[in-house]
């Protein structure tokens, strides 16, 4: 029997979007450009184009999103339905300082976002909120390089400092930077550009790796001191980080295997050890000293870290690897997504990504074990097609056995293995725009929006039969699934 029953009665049940995948209103309330809207729709395989500016004969879909800038009351009225605790979303960077170096921010989209959650609190739901979820200013990528220049780090603050201050008594829960560990794929260019702002026109080949590192540094200084900050704007703050969840599995049990494996796993999560403990982990230290990268790192920034450590950590889930070492020197440079391999006990999505609901909870005690922080899931779910019937029903029973699958894994993690969990937000709780191939048929929602990948359709909200079954797992705070 469970030593203890159920999640705590203030669990956050709630959904999870991001600014630049639904809003739309790209240009509207004086809102700037950011590296999101010079991104066009790729699909399963094909990269998004990240173009030079805006063209105007390409299809960019975070132009239009879901058009949540116009539809959020609506929008947030159907989570209310649902019975959401809370609603993680992001503040677009872009709103708030349209090419972000000025001094001032824009009242408009201030505005724009006191609203939103003003609209969340009428129902008593709480905001969770990103800072920066891969929609930074397209100006500080062209002008300063992004985060390569040690200069974003106060062009982040004035963002930061403006948001606490602004919504000091609106939002409690914050998280610094998005999926910050993705970059670890350092020769992606989607990856290192939206955490980061690195195009690859603007470095040279060799200096993929080395550009990361001194950039993800600087990311984890801006983060601890607008940690530190929020703090001392208001004390009751809950600030994390938020990772990638992705553990990686040997593909057998030879040590060689076992070891490639704790070194990529060494690589893909150290930002997790500077976000909790304030210190770069020993191995990580001596990488980048003998590849002599991350070449600027003051005093001062390593005592910034050691005071701004988070006060949870924020991941999203939604796969593991399997990873094998044939091919590679282990001792020496690895992506990690060329060491991926098949997994003969997991079935895949329709976008191939693994399903492995134990995965979720190896995770969960993973994380607890290495940082003894609570953790809060704020992206967990299935991308799939969806059909809607000729009487406007959708049944997505694929979705519910995903995430059932997904939550009775988290309930042992809580239940059986003691894992302090805040909350749970699966990701795109209505369906936007896909990150990743920027398609619209790549549904994650309880919510279907009538829209195809071109922008074309009435925009129209629909309940999926998983809008009910999500409702009743909430009302049940997660006994019935
Ligand atoms: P999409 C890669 C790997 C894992 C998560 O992804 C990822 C990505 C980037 O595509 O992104 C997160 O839309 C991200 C969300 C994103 C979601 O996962 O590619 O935080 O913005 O939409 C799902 O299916």
């Amino acid at each position: 029997m469970p030593n203890k029953t159920g999640f705590s009665k203030d669990f956050l049940w709630g959904g999870a979007v991001a600014a630049h995948q639904l809003e739309g209103g790209w240009q509207e309330g004086g809102k700037g450009v950011s590296i999101a809207d010079v991104m066009t729709a790729g699909s399963n395989g094909v990269p998004r184009e990240i173009t030079d500016g805006v063209l105007p004969e390409k299809n960019y879909p975070n132009h239009f999103g879901i058009d949540f800038y116009h539809h959020y009351k609506e929008d947030v009225k159907l989570f209310a339905k649902m019975g959401f605790k809370c609603f993680r979303t992001s503040i677009a960077w872009t709103r708030i300082f349209p090419n972000g170096d000025e001094d001032q921010p824009n009242e408009a989209g201030l505005k724009f976002y006191d609203d939103l959650f003003d609209e969340c609190h009428k129902y008593g739901i709480e905001p969770v909120i990103t800072l920066s979820h891969f929609e930074m200013p397209y100006h500080l990528i062209e002008k300063y390089g992004g985060f390569t220049n040690r200069k974003l780090i106060d062009f982040y603050m004035n963002f930061a400092e403006t948001c606490f201050k602004r919504y000091k008594n609106k939002v409690k829960y914050w998280m610094t930077f998005n999926e910050i560990n993705n970059q670890t794929s350092y020769n992606r260019e989607f990856s290192v550009a939206t955490n980061s702002g690195i195009l690859f026109k603007n470095i040279k080949d060799e200096d993929h790796e080395d550009a990361m590192y001194q950039a993800a540094h600087y990311e984890l200084v801006a983060s601890a001191k607008a940690v530190k900050l929020g703090h001392e704007i208001n004390p009751d703050f809950k600030i994390g980080c938020m990772i990638n969840m992705t553990p990686l599995y040997p593909v057998n049990a030879d040590p060689k295997n076992i070891m490639f494996t704790e070194r990529l796993m060494q690589r893909r999560y150290y930002f997790a050890d500077v976000h909790a403990n304030g210190v770069y982990p020993k191995n990580i230290e001596a990488y980048l000293q003998r590849k002599g990268f991350r070449k600027d790192i003051t005093d001062e920034d390593r005592e910034i870290l050691k005071q701004g450590t988070v006060d949870y950590i924020g991941l999203s889930y939604y796969n593991s690897m399997t990873v094998t070492s044939d091919g590679f020197d282990i001792d020496g440079d690895f992506d990690a997504d060329n060491a991926a391999t098949e997994n003969k006990f997991l079935k895949t999505s329709e976008w191939d990504w693994p399903i492995d609901p134990v995965g979720l909870r190896y995770s969960l005690n993973w994380l607890t074990d290495r940082y003894h922080l609570p953790l809060f899931i704020v992206e967990n779910g299935l991308g799939a097609r969806d059909k809607v019937e000729a009487d406007g029903s959708i049944h997505d029973p694929y979705r519910v056995d995903y995430l059932k699958a997904h939550i009775t894994e988290m309930k042992k993690a809580v239940e059986l293995d003691g894992v302090d969990l805040m909350g749970y937000t699966p990701w795109g709780c209505i369906d936007l725009i896909s990150a990743g191939t920027g398609e619209m048929k790549k549904r994650y929602g309880f919510i279907y929006v009538d829209q195809d990948d071109y922008g074309h359709g009435s925009k129209k909200r629909s309940k999926k039969d998983s809008f009910e079954w999500y409702k009743q797992v909430i009302a049940s705070n997660g006994e019935k699934l």
